[in-house]
């Protein structure tokens, strides 16, 4: 009946923010010294307007050992380690840095910011010349929104280091999963024009934490798309990148619709904000979570579009 193929093209006319696969195939064709350079600069841009949280300690012990390492180099060997990353070269410190979770990758980032600016580990040389596509790049960048100025950061950061590749078994190192949010400190979110009890409690348990109660609003075989992403099949793997990647995440659903689809499904979309621990109130991202469940109301599938733009939040073809 529904395939994943269908799935994923409920509510075609939803318009996801092209811009920043875009913007990230123009910074993979950059040399490593460019994308580096970029890379600051947009953060000193940013860091006007927006301020990152700084990671706990327990997020940040794994990173340490590799810190440390960096700390104690002179600036030429810190840059060759910087330019390796940014290389995909196969290196220790390369391979150390794939095995990470995204955000012990961001927390190693956010801490080598820090002693750039202090001095402490190797800056962009003074008056270093960006190429005119890199310079190119950083202009569009400039002229998004913040939302999706922070994923196309987050992107550059991800992609970074050695990955062996699928056949290589690496461990995958993740910071430890954090409490549910207590019953009586749960809030509940209000969808206008959605009352449907698993999107509410999606939203509701997705906010506590709580991702053993989550993963039983999907069917055994249901998936989740993340924002430019492949959609994750199966309870298994969606459980994983709950526990990975979606720690003390805010939603903030605004409305939505609800339409009767084949077979007795249901396709929900609803659009609204979400907030990142890295960045708190200070940046709302425009999304839309399409959902298709099953006749019993399990979730089937579940898309997460990064919008367009703010119009899209209003977006509902009857
Ligand atoms: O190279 O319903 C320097 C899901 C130098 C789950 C630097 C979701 C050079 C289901 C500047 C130091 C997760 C899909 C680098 C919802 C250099 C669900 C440093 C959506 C790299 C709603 C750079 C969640 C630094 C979403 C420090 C949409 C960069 C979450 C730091 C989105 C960048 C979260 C940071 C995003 C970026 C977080 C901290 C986009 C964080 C971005």
């Amino acid at each position: 009946m529904f395939t994943l193929d269908r799935a994923t093209k409920i509510f075609p006319e939803t318009q996801s923010a092209d811009v920043v696969p875009a913007l990230t195939a123009r910074y993979n064709l950059l040399s490593a010294e460019d994308q580096l350079a970029l890379i600051w600069y947009a953060y000193l841009e940013m860091g006007k307007t927006i301020t990152i949280a700084a990671p706990g300690a327990a997020r940040m012990q794994f990173a340490e050992p590799m810190l440390n390492r960096i700390r104690g180099m002179n600036f030429a060997e810190q840059s060759q380690v910087m330019c390796d990353l940014a290389n995909h070269a196969d290196t220790e410190f390369g391979r150390w840095y794939a095995s990470w979770s995204v955000n012990i990758k961001l927390g190693f980032w956010y801490k080598l910011g820090e002693w750039m600016e202090q001095g402490l580990v190797a800056p962009i040389p003074a008056g270093y010349q960006l190429s005119a596509n890199a310079a190119a790049v950083l202009e569009s960048l400039k002229t998004i929104d913040k939302g999706q100025q922070i994923t196309v950061l987050r992107n550059f950061v991800v992609d970074m280091g050695f990955d062996p590749g699928k056949g290589a078994a690496v461990e995958r190192v993740n910071e430890p999963i954090v409490l549910p949010t207590a019953p009586e400190q749960r809030s509940s979110v209000v969808i206008e024009g959605v009352a449907n009890p698993t999107v509410i409690e999606y939203m509701n348990l997705l906010n506590a934490n709580d991702f053993d109660n989550l993963i039983e609003l999907f069917l055994p075989d249901g998936a989740l798309q993340p924002p430019f992403q492949r959609p994750i099949v199966g309870r298994d793997a969606v459980l994983r990148f709950f526990r990975e990647d979606c720690q003390n995440l805010q939603l903030l659903p605004d409305r939505g619709v609800i339409e009767p689809s084949d077979g007795g499904f249901t396709q929900i979309k609803v659009t609204g904000k979400v907030q990142t621990p890295w960045f708190g109130a200070g940046v709302g991202m425009n999304v839309a979570w399409r959902f298709l469940l099953d006749p019993q109301g399990k979730i089937y599938f579940v898309a997460i579009d990064l919008l367009a733009s703010a119009a899209e939040l209003l977006k509902f073809a009857r």
